[in-house]
């Protein structure tokens, strides 16, 4: 017999909200320009960068895939965790603003599902300040208590792709990944959630519409609101519109 549907793990950058092009890119560029390093990253090299996860992971990346480690500042290494502290500081200044609202259908299903008593995570790459500020700006100061668990940023060694978030917040939880359903937006985090064995669902954004989601259980354009109806990219959405608890079990007992 199938078990019960228990828990939704939500990933956050794209997932939860559109915030890499408009939050953590602008972010990464207000703290090149204070560092006076000179680095600007536009729309479309950003896009390019997001194959890696993690900002600190994601700087050196950009110094060793497209300068060649070449020109670099002055004791680069060590200067890493210190633009990147920089940057989560513009970053939650940003979010303070206002300036990222949460994605279709994220407010409502999460209140159904506390309703249905069904359990909350998340499960991210992002710095855990990110995530407080992105929940408390949109959802109220007492949203991050929704959650069970927030796993996030360096408390795991290895981010996503790897699984191993997603494996901290199932043992965080005390739950067996087939009581559970993912929610993601990008390869790197499908990877995650399938490594860990939880069927997943995801939402595409402008970065991440043409990324492989061959395993995914289903993909949408968003989750949808009852006067906004998803569009389906991949799988079976049961004559449903918009994604509420009663299509996530149906999907989840299949
Ligand atoms: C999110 C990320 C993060 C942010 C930056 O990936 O890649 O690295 O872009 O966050 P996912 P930090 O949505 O797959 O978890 O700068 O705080 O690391
Ligand atoms: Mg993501």
């Amino acid at each position: 017999m199938k078990t019960k549907l228990k828990a939704l793990l939500f990933d956050v950058d794209g997932t939860l909200a559109d915030t890499e092009r408009d939050g953590h890119r602008i972010a990464f560029n207000a703290a090149f320009d204070e560092y006076g390093i000179g680095w600007h990253w536009d729309a479309d090299l950003y896009g390019k960068l997001l194959a890696v996860t993690g900002g600190k992971e994601r700087m050196q990346f950009y110094a060793a895939e497209f300068l060649h480690n070449e020109n670099l500042p002055d004791s680069f290494e060590q200067l890493v965790p210190e633009l990147h502290a920089a940057k989560t500081r513009h970053y939650t200044e940003l979010l303070s603003t206002g300036a990222i609202p949460l994605r279709p259908g994220i407010e409502r299903l999460l209140n159904e599902a506390r309703n249905e008593n069904l359990r909350l995570a998340i499960a991210t790459t992002t710095t855990p300040d990110n995530v407080t500020a992105l929940l408390e700006n949109t959802l109220g100061s007492a949203s991050p208590g929704w959650f069970d668990v927030i796993a996030a940023g360096d408390i795991v060694p290895a981010k996503k792709p790897a699984s191993d978030i997603y494996d901290y917040a199932l043992n965080e939880m005390k739950l067996a990944p087939d009581e559970c359903l993912a929610f993601e937006d990008s390869h790197n985090g499908i990877l995650a959630s399938m490594g860990a064995g939880i069927p997943t669902i995801i939402t595409v954004n402008g970065y991440t519409r043409d990324h492989d989601f061959n395993e995914a259980l289903l993909v949408l354009d968003a989750l949808g609101e009852p006067d906004q109806p998803f569009t389906a990219l991949q799988g079976k959405t049961n004559n449903h519109t918009y994604v509420d608890c009663a299509l996530l079990k149906l999907l989840h007992s299949q």
